[in-house]
């Protein structure tokens, strides 16, 4: 098949997934098609089957706003002619799903059919699409897809609760390709990041005001007056100024470390031994199902998706938002000794097979010829 993915090309979770599935569906002898404004963060190298085009925005001084969803449909235009694109797979509904229907609509004009596939992300629906100024046209861009996927059951829910959707939603978790983590618990170069008695800490995000930075360092602060302790923050965004500032206030910069963006997440991930994830919300925690692939468990929030990923009792243990008290007591606990975080490390590890890139990009194959068959106009 040739198949369009549209995505944020940046280290956001959506557009990792969409890199890997499209990564994935390269190998299958699919002709991918990546139409994004700039390279994909994880698309190091353009490799057989894979494409990747730019989608400009000519700025023009009269507008305050760029138009980009009117770039964008016009480039989806261009290259489903182009490249005789059989379906489009966009991810994020904000504006991708809105872009791909226009885009659509105009080749509909030249009696082209172009079926959409819409993947839901989370903030896509929880935050920013549920929003009044946005609301109408995410509903309507939703229910004009030929097939909607979710990347968790509580997405699903939320979705239906805050928008009138007509469409069947399919659940299809997000992945991650087990083969690449089949290393037992390697040593990774652990002692240039800690002594020996330290425990490694790891927060991997992009810092936005929804991961509740302060609270992993509150977590942190609390953790490393009981046990000798290291934290690594991966990653940036706008929280990382005051994170960095809050760090400073409570004397733990020897203690903390940001790494700032970073391309060797399975490197840091492989000497860490708790991963912390308390966001106030979160669809499904791609980062937290990275950790437990590692051999990570996780101290997380209960919000959203993520007790579908990460099991309380068995590949971490998961609190209220905000309640970093407990979290610290769970940190604690998972960390206390040596018989008890192995359990927890080998739990996760088995709990992220179920997760592999092999079923779900299966599952997404399946529904692309469901559309290629169905669709009619
Ligand atoms: O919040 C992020 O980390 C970025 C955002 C995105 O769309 O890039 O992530 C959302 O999609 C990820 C991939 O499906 C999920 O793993 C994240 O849980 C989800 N983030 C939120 O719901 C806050």
């Amino acid at each position: 098949m040739n198949i369009g993915i549209v995505c944020y090309p940046t280290f956001g979770g959506s557009g990792v997934v969409a890199t890997e599935l499209g990564l994935e569906l390269s190998k299958r002898g699919h002709q991918i098609h990546f139409i994004t404004y700039s390279q994909p963060v994880r698309l190091d190298l353009l490799g057989k089957n894979l494409h990747y085009h730019e989608v400009n925005v000519p700025k023009y001084p009269l507008f305050l706003y760029q138009p980009y969803e009117l770039a964008l449909s016009s480039k989806l235009v261009d290259m489903v002619k182009l490249h005789k694109l059989d379906v489009l797979h966009v991810h994020y509904a904000i504006p991708h799903a809105y872009a791909a229907y226009m885009a659509q609509q105009m080749l509909l004009d030249e009696n082209i059919l172009i079926p959409i596939v819409t993947t839901l992300h989370g903030t896509d629906i929880t935050l920013v699409g549920s929003h009044p100024f946005y609301k109408p046209a995410v509903t309507f861009s939703i229910n004009k897809s030929d097939a909607v996927t979710s990347v968790s059951q509580s997405l699903k829910e939320d979705t239906l609760r805050l928008f009138n959707i007509k469409k069947n939603i399919k659940v299809v978790p997000n992945f991650i390709d087990v083969k690449k983590y089949r290393s037992e618990f390697t040593d990774c170069n652990r002692d240039k990041m800690a002594t020996k008695e330290e425990k490694i800490i790891t927060h991997i995000s992009n810092f936005r005001p929804v991961k509740r930075i302060e609270d992993v360092i509150k977590i942190f602060y609390k953790v490393q007056q009981k046990l000798p302790a290291k934290l690594m923050m991966v990653g940036d965004g706008p929280e990382r100024l005051p994170a960095e500032a809050l760090v400073k206030k409570l004397n733990l910069e020897t203690k903390v470390i940001f790494f700032g963006q970073s391309n060797e997440i399975d490197k840091i991930l492989c000497f860490s031994d708790l991963f912390l994830l308390p966001s106030e919300t979160e669809s499904f925690g791609l980062a937290a199902l990275e950790a437990m692939a590692s051999g990570v468990p996780v101290v997380s929030s209960n919000t959203g998706g993520i007790p579908e990923v990460n099991k309380n009792g068995v590949t971490g243990l998961l609190s209220n938002v905000g309640d970093v008290d407990k979290m610290a007591k769970d940190t604690l606990n998972i960390l206390k000794d040596e018989a008890t975080l192995n359990t927890y490390k080998h739990n996760a590890k088995e709990a992220s097979k179920t997760y592999d890139i092999y079923t779900v990009v299966t599952q997404y194959e399946a529904i692309y010829k469901k559309v290629l068959k169905t669709v009619v106009f």
